[in-house]
């Protein structure tokens, strides 16, 4: 069996396409810049990369060799939500605010896609803990 740490760090959670904005980082407010993103959960770290074009099947970790990460979220500590109706008027938006106060808006269009996204990021982040 896995140990705790392994257990922690295994394999990768999920991954796809979301639309996603910073909207703040280490607290200090930015302008809202939306879009699709190939967007990878593991290991207790999201990552959004810059394009998603790439995004094939086969692909699932790197779209592409060259393509780099533009933001990679450590996971532990963070929150996720249900975005307010004042974040965003799109539907279906969560939440993610890092210990570090930065925040992000992720949202797709299919409440299916979505809700499987908040159950896995929340669910790195029980497993993570606070420590
Ligand atoms: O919170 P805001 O300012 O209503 O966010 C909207 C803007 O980012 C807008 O871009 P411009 O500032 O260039 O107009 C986007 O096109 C909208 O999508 C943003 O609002 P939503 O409600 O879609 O998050």
């Amino acid at each position: 069996a896995l140990g705790l740490k392994e257990e922690k760090f295994k394999s990768l959670d999920k991954a796809g396409v979301l639309n996603r904005t910073k909207i703040a980082d280490r607290g200090k407010r930015l302008r809202k810049n939306w879009s699709s993103s190939w967007t990878v959960l593991e290991g207790g770290i999201l990552t959004f990369f810059k394009d998603s074009k790439h995004s094939s099947a086969g692909a699932l970790r790197h779209p592409g060799n060259l393509t780099m990460p533009e933001h990679t979220v450590e996971l532990r500590g963070a929150t996720v939500t249900w975005a307010s109706k004042d974040k965003s008027s799109k539907k279906h938006v969560l939440e993610l605010r890092t210990r570090e106060g930065s925040e992000f808006l992720i949202q797709h269009d299919s409440e299916q896609i979505i809700v499987t996204w908040q159950k896995a990021i929340a669910d790195s982040i029980a497993r993570l803990g606070t420590d």
